[in-house]
């Protein structure tokens, strides 16, 4: 409990990455009085957190950006195609000083619950630190992969050597020259930081569960044609973008696989290899949701993993057979499957043999131990739910958020709940959010919320919740969509699958970015059609 009584402002918003700092950035736009509460000790929220090696953003820099103010795009210049993580961290800081964010901002405070009182129709939240305020909106800014994965290997505590979390990264960096290094998993955050670590280590080791699925990054420098080219066309770009749901480049196409002849889809995609990242998956309408010209991008990419890796076992180890072709979130890399060819780089696999223990050494298998010097988990999220959970959010009658979302979450257009008036998610789950680009989504998101609350303002009302009927028609929808695609054939945290025990429900909405705002604009067109004001 509180020592002091609760500070009175108009919105608290929860996280201060680039969700939260927009959300500020709008709300103190429009008059309100803003505290935004932050775990960390800086901004940047995910690029705040994730500082492994190689840690790098996987749309293009120049999209990864705020779009809301022409002169913030105009004076930042990214140095890279795929900007590096300090890069992405100081323009979040850039950001935060640019708009004098930081007096608004509380660090290193933890929010540990939000209860909403009927009768002021307030939000009563509360902090790791005994402090409390009381505020009308309450803002989830936390991200959607910001809780990792509970650990759960047998003598964690045991091990000698040091340990190291990707999504926890020391802030002074890691010299692993002349170690012994594990990497465990082999996600998105293992395929960047492996090719980066195996330079420098005497020896790494990838204990790899499940192969996943990895295109080309073709980082390098952006040059001053592309960036003239960008400056000259930026509002074309933009709009391609939000067409295109993930960035400008990805070049949705509109013909079917299957039915086009062999040789010319086998060119289209060696076409898209050349320019690398999502453009590889996009190239036609049938890859997402038919088995048979999935398999096409399948053999494809599998084909690229053979051609790569020279050892033959290795290679068919690392090609991914037990879901379809970016059912689990695609990798862009650089270097990725050419690091297996490294004498000092070994491959494990874990469904031929599982990891028993760590042990005072290393880590044991059913197969024998390995020594180490450190070892690096890569391990992953409690994706879009996670960190929400862990929040003791109470709605209307003291209804916890976590019993309401017992079977997996229910909300409407992924930005409110009902039975929680006034808490809106940034990206929550049934919004497009990760499956786009997240900048974009995030603008799009703090804008509708921004607008909702001066619209209530104009009308005088002080509430605003989504109804039931309206949640239900949501989540039927966005299960509805999911249910086209071949997205719910991986076990991917997409689905909550890499989670033990956490319902088996598809996340993110797959309708597409453009259908989402369309839906997003059809109700504010119509009155906040959906949502009860009070
Ligand atoms: O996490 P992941 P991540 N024993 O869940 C394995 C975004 N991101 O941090 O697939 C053994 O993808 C697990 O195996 P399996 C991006 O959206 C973006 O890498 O469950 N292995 C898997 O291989 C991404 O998708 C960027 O069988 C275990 C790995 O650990 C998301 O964040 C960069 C295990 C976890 O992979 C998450 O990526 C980085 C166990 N007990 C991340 N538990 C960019 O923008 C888990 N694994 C570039």
């Amino acid at each position: 409990m509180s020592k002091h009584p609760p500070q009175q402002i108009d919105a608290i918003v929860v996280g201060a990455g680039f969700a939260g700092m927009y959300m500020l950035h709008k709300l103190r736009g429009q008059g309100l009085s803003v505290r935004v509460i932050e775990a960390g000790d800086g901004v940047g929220g995910t690029w705040f957190w994730n500082r492994y090696p190689g840690a790098r953003v996987d749309i293009h820099s120049m999209e990864y950006a705020f779009s809301f103010d022409p002169a913030l795009e105009r004076e930042w210049r990214w140095s890279e195609r795929y900007a590096p993580q300090a890069e992405l961290l100081a323009y979040a800081n850039h950001v935060a000083d640019r708009y004098d964010l930081r007096r608004d901002i509380q660090f290193s405070t933890r929010v540990a619950s939000a209860h909403y009182d009927e009768s002021a129709a307030r939000w009563e939240v509360a902090a790791d630190t005994g402090e409390s305020w009381s505020a009308r909106w309450c803002i989830m800014a936390t991200g959607c992969l910001s809780t990792p994965k509970d650990l759960d290997f047998a003598g964690m505590e045991d091990f000698t050597g040091t340990i190291y979390k990707t999504f926890a990264w020391p802030h002074e960096g890691v010299d692993f020259t002349g170690q012994r290094v594990a990497v465990i998993g082999t996600g998105s955050s293992a395929i960047q930081s492996i090719p980066v670590i195996a330079a420098q280590a005497a020896q790494l080791t990838v204990y790899q569960r499940t192969p996943n699925y990895s295109v080309p990054a073709w980082n390098g420098p952006i040059s001053a044609e592309t960036q003239a080219d960008w400056d000259a066309n930026r509002a074309t770009y933009r709009a391609t973008a939000r067409q295109q749901g993930i960035a400008a480049n990805v070049d949705a196409g509109e013909a079917l696989a299957l039915e086009t002849p062999l040789a010319e889809v086998t060119a289209e995609f060696e076409r898209r290899w050349a320019i690398g990242g999502f453009t590889v998956a996009t190239g036609f309408a049938d890859t997402g949701v038919d088995l048979a010209a999935n398999k096409i991008a399948a053999d494809f990419v599998g084909g690229k993993i053979r051609g790569i890796v020279s050892d033959a076992a290795t290679a068919e180890k690392l090609v991914p057979k037990s879901y379809p072709f970016a059912t689990k979130r695609l990798c862009v890399d650089t270097g990725y499957y050419a690091t297996f060819n490294r004498p000092n780089v070994a491959l494990v696999d874990l469904m031929q043999t599982s990891i028993t223990a760590l042990t005072p050494a290393g880590i044991a298998t059913t197969a024998g131990e390995t020594p180490f010097d450190a070892i690096v988990f890569a391990t992953g999220f409690d994706a879009m739910t996670g960190t929400l959970s862990r929040i003791d959010i109470r709605g209307r009658g003291g209804v916890p958020l976590a019993e309401k979302w017992a079977h997996g979450p229910l909300t409407y257009l992924g930005l409110m709940v009902a039975g929680f008036p006034n808490l809106f998610l940034i990206t929550g789950p049934g919004s497009p959010s990760v499956l786009t680009n997240m900048i974009m989504s995030i603008e799009q998101h703090v804008e509708f919320i921004a607008d909702a609350i001066a619209w209530l303002g104009e009308r005088q009302h002080t509430t605003i919740e989504a109804s039931a009927e309206a949640e239900a028609g949501w989540v039927a929808h966005v299960a509805e969509i999911a249910d086209t695609t071949l997205y719910p054939l991986a076990n991917s945290w997409y689905m909550g699958a890499n989670v033990p025990g956490k319902p088996r429900v598809f996340l993110p909405y797959v309708g597409g970015f453009p259908a989402y705002v369309e839906a997003c604009e059809d109700v504010v067109a119509r009155d906040y059609a959906g949502f009860v004001a009070g």
